[in-house]
């Protein structure tokens, strides 16, 4: 994946260099790459050629890590530590960091519209509108806005599901979904995958905010504690630690559960969920 990204980020040069320096930086600070992960692995199941399915993995990455570079900035959630980094705008500078979450969001649809990755201009068409979508207003960006306006409002269970699914779990249902738009599934795999991801990425979400109220910053790479100190409703702070964990665990269940209708080449897959809800990064 290293390799792919590598490829695709523009080298450093001229006077705007600094802004490809910020992005490589971003990039490179040492995320787990499990959106890539995602795309690679759902791409498997239709035997998609790895090259196509690296690009996409690489233009999810880099609207993932825009979203990153964003929401640490002094506007949004203020943080000096990302994957146990100093973030970019620390760094770099907040105009900077801007601009590289800016070109990093543009250069994720260059690739996508790029015709190396995928012959058919249909399935290119289907990839960056599912992208789109995923990361607009009805999905990751309007999550960020809900979440942006939770101090002092009160969310309930349901409202808290509804931001985490558009903030986190649009990105996750995009991944799961493009391994079977570049193997030109029909609809039904394309739905049990979207539905995998649903649980997949609730179970994820509740597992951060797990580590956010117990965990360590060392291990963590980031800041932890932050929901608390801004009075987020969390899973967590709904339910509870042990509730929190025991949703998890029955999401993750669930997820594996939604891809009974494929055999072995789905055990990565299978297995995932229950390997996340365990880490503490
Ligand atoms: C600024 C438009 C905009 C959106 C920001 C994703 C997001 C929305 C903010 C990130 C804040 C956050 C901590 C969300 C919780 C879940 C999450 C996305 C964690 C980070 O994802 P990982 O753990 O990160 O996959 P790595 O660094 O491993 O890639």
């Amino acid at each position: 994946m290293d390799r792919v990204l590598d490829e695709l980020l523009p080298q450093p040069h001229g006077r705007h260099a600094r802004v490809q320096e910020a992005m490589r930086y971003a990039v490179f600070a040492g995320g787990k790459r499990l959106r890539p992960f995602l795309v690679a692995t759902s791409a498997g199941l239709f035997h998609v050629p790895a090259r196509q399915a690296l690009r996409v993995a690489a233009a999810l990455e880099a609207v993932h890590t825009y979203s990153l570079v964003h929401d640490d900035l002094p506007c949004m959630d203020d943080d000096v530590l990302r994957r146990g980094k100093p973030t970019t705008h620390v760094k770099f500078d907040e105009a900077t960091a801007v601009l590289a979450g800016d070109a990093l969001l543009t250069l994720a649809f260059e690739i996508l519209a790029d015709e190396e990755t995928h012959p058919s201009a249909e399935v290119r068409a289907g990839l960056v509108t599912g992208l789109a979508k995923a990361a607009g207003s009805e999905g990751m960006v309007g999550g960020q806005m809900m979440d942006m306006r939770a101090p002092g409002e009160s969310h309930d269970a349901e409202d808290v599901v509804t931001l985490q699914r558009m903030k986190t779990g649009a990105l996750f249902e995009f991944a799961c979904e493009a391994g079977a738009i570049l193997g030109e599934a029909g609809s039904a795999a394309r739905d049990t995958l979207r539905a995998y991801a649903r649980d997949f990425g609730l179970a994820f979400q509740i597992t951060d905010d797990l580590i956010d109220t117990l965990g360590d910053a060392g291990a963590a790479g980031k800041s932890v504690g932050k929901d608390k100190d801004q009075g987020k409703a969390t899973l967590v702070s709904l339910h509870g630690i042990e509730g929190a964990r025991a949703e998890a665990q029955k999401l993750a269940a669930r997820a594996a559960g939604r891809l009974a209708g494929f055999r072995e080449e789905a055990d990565l897959l299978r297995v995932l969920p229950y390997r996340l809800i365990d880490r503490d990064r």
